[in-house]
């Protein structure tokens, strides 16, 4: 008998009302579990569980839980772990909530937690804490339901912070797990959240006049109602924003025919959107933690400011400032991007601003690892998430350094404005638009002066449904397959046809299917090439 058989009963007789259905595997991947919304309470529970193992094996920190599916149609939802500086769940932890998820019937579900709780060396004596919320989906409060469940199993303390973004949740977790020490984030609300951004913006745009207009198409979703808070607390005096695609009374028009997502994906404005040629126009996602940006030219054709150039434009303007500040020998910028990135953003960020580029594999959580080994590391994704993270570092030189001049003065306070402007647990939509609003003011620019530092190779990405994806596996940050044999000899024997031509092929990670992706000299090539590959590909 261990003397917390009571809380092993408690899961037990609680989990039984969370049965999982027969005959399905759950995995945690990059977007932690996500699937249709009425396969997922059972998991949901079960998160619960892991969430107050995990808070107990880190002394009681608090984890965070966030119930959202993102980009995903409102039938879908999903759920995630949040580490205690906001960053994502560790690696080693994934294969912990599959476990969980996975164990058919309350006995083994028992079993299973009682193995994690052993071969992680937790001690279950110690109180857990946990906070979590959720996005505009009408099955959220069914399965916060669950979670509370699983978490009342527990005996762990925990806190429902209601709706929010990702990227707000992902803040407050790092908020509370720091109050008190040095490293203090914030306050730990929701106002403290928007406090602390405006506040930031606010510095940066110390002596400029207000920007025109932003239009910000919000998925209908959870970013809507966030931005108009945000643009109450920044003051609509230095920041212009019209939110359209605001409707989150109506379930399904979540991520429909808007979002981030679908003007990435379409390459086209979302329909209805009454826009102007060089109007700035940006997109979210349902949960706010991606944002790509567009406008329309003079002859009214839509050009995309993807996650590629938002990085390539943060990385300018900060390199520029390090210099203005005189820390270039100390504070070395670097910027982390994966395969999908636009080739001429590479060659951009390498031969014209001089900053070194690390590819990794598709996922943020390879991203955020990669950009945390810069002083300033600056990190997107293709299709707008992303983040800039300043190291602690480079953070104390920042602040110790001392201004010889003008000039010197008004860098350091904006890069520590930067600093605390850009969200640095997680890719944030709503600070990242701010971010880039607050640098286009500063350089004077519309969205066509942003678009011209360099211009995308025509791109196709294809998706392929294939027997099975688990067959390709890759190397070279997914840029060469290692399986099915050959295939890679193939490839790179069509990709040779094509002038500045590049090809990949790799499994997605959150579909069952294969990605193509192809960049040519012209837009016919590119798509060209992307079917050819694509070819290959039934004969494995
Ligand atoms: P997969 O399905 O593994 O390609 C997609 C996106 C990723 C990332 C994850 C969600 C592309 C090509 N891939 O991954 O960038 O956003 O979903 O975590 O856009
Ligand atoms: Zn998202």
């Amino acid at each position: 008998m261990s003397t917390f058989d009571n809380i092993y009963t408690a899961v037990a007789e609680a989990s039984s009302g969370f049965a999982k259905p027969q005959g399905l595997i759950y995995g945690y991947g990059t977007a932690g579990f996500r699937l249709k919304a009425n396969l997922l309470a059972s998991v949901v529970f079960r998160v619960g569980l892991l969430a107050a193992v995990r808070s107990k094996k880190l002394n009681g920190q608090t984890i965070g839980v966030m119930i959202t599916a993102s980009h995903n149609p409102e039938e879908d939802n999903g759920v995630k772990l949040v580490d205690p500086q906001g960053e994502m769940l560790e690696g080693s932890w994934e294969a912990y909530a599959t476990l969980l998820a996975n164990a058919q019937t309350d006995t083994e579900l028992v079993e299973a937690l009682k193995k994690v709780v052993a071969t992680t060396k937790t001690d279950m004596g110690i109180k857990a804490n946990v906070i979590f919320a959720k996005d505009t989906r009408s099955s959220g409060p069914s399965l916060v339901a669950a979670l509370q469940a699983g978490l009342t199993a527990m005996s762990s303390e925990y806190k429902d912070y209601e709706i929010l973004t990702t990227p707000q949740l992902h803040y407050l977790v790092r908020c509370i797990n720091t109050a008190g020490t040095p490293a203090e984030y914030g306050a730990p609300t929701e106002l403290g959240y928007y406090e602390k951004l405006g506040k930031a913006f606010r510095t940066l745009m110390d002596g400029k006049t207000r920007p025109s207009a932003v239009f910000v198409d919000c998925a209908n979703g959870v970013g809507a109602p966030k931005l108009r808070n945000l643009r109450r607390i920044v003051g609509e005096d230095i920041l212009d924003v019209r939110i359209i695609n605001d409707d989150i009374e109506t379930p399904s028009k979540l991520n429909s025919q808007c979002g981030a997502d679908f003007v990435k994906t379409n390459q086209k404005l979302p329909p209805g959107s009454h826009i102007a040629p060089q109007d700035r126009c940006a997109s979210l996602d349902g949960d706010a933690d991606r944002v790509v940006y567009y406008y329309l030219d003079q002859d009214s054709t839509f050009h995309l400011l993807d996650g590629d150039k938002i990085a390539s434009l943060a990385a300018m303007f900060i390199q520029d400032l390090v210099k203005s500040a005189g820390l270039e020998e100390e504070i070395k910028v670097g910027v982390v991007q994966t395969a999908y990135a636009n080739g001429a953003s590479t060659v951009y960020l390498q031969k014209v601003l001089g900053v070194p580029v690390t590819c990794t594999p598709t996922g943020v959580k390879h991203l955020h690892h990669a950009a945390q080994r810069y002083d300033v590391g600056v990190y997107f994704e293709a299709n707008g998430h992303g983040t800039v993270l300043f190291s602690p570092t480079s953070l104390s030189i920042i602040e110790a350094a001392k201004p010889q001049s003008p000039a010197q003065h008004t860098a350091l306070q904006s890069l520590r404005a930067l600093s605390d402007l850009i969200n640095q647990t997680v890719g944030d939509a709503l600070s990242d638009l701010l971010m880039v609003e607050a640098i286009l003011a500063h350089k004077g620019w519309g969205p066509k002066e942003w678009d011209g530092a360099y211009t995308d190779l025509p791109n196709r990405l294809v998706r392929v449904v294939v027997k099975d994806r688990h067959a390709f596996t890759t190397t070279d940050a997914e840029r060469r397959l290692v399986s099915p044999a050959g295939i890679q000899d193939r490839v790179d024997a069509l990709v040779a046809k094509y002038k500045g031509g590049r090809a990949f092929v790799r499994a997605s990670g959150t579909e069952d299917a294969v990605r193509v992706y192809a960049e040519a000299g012209t837009r016919s090539e590119a798509d060209e090439l992307a079917c050819k590959v694509a070819g290959l590909l039934s004969d494995y």
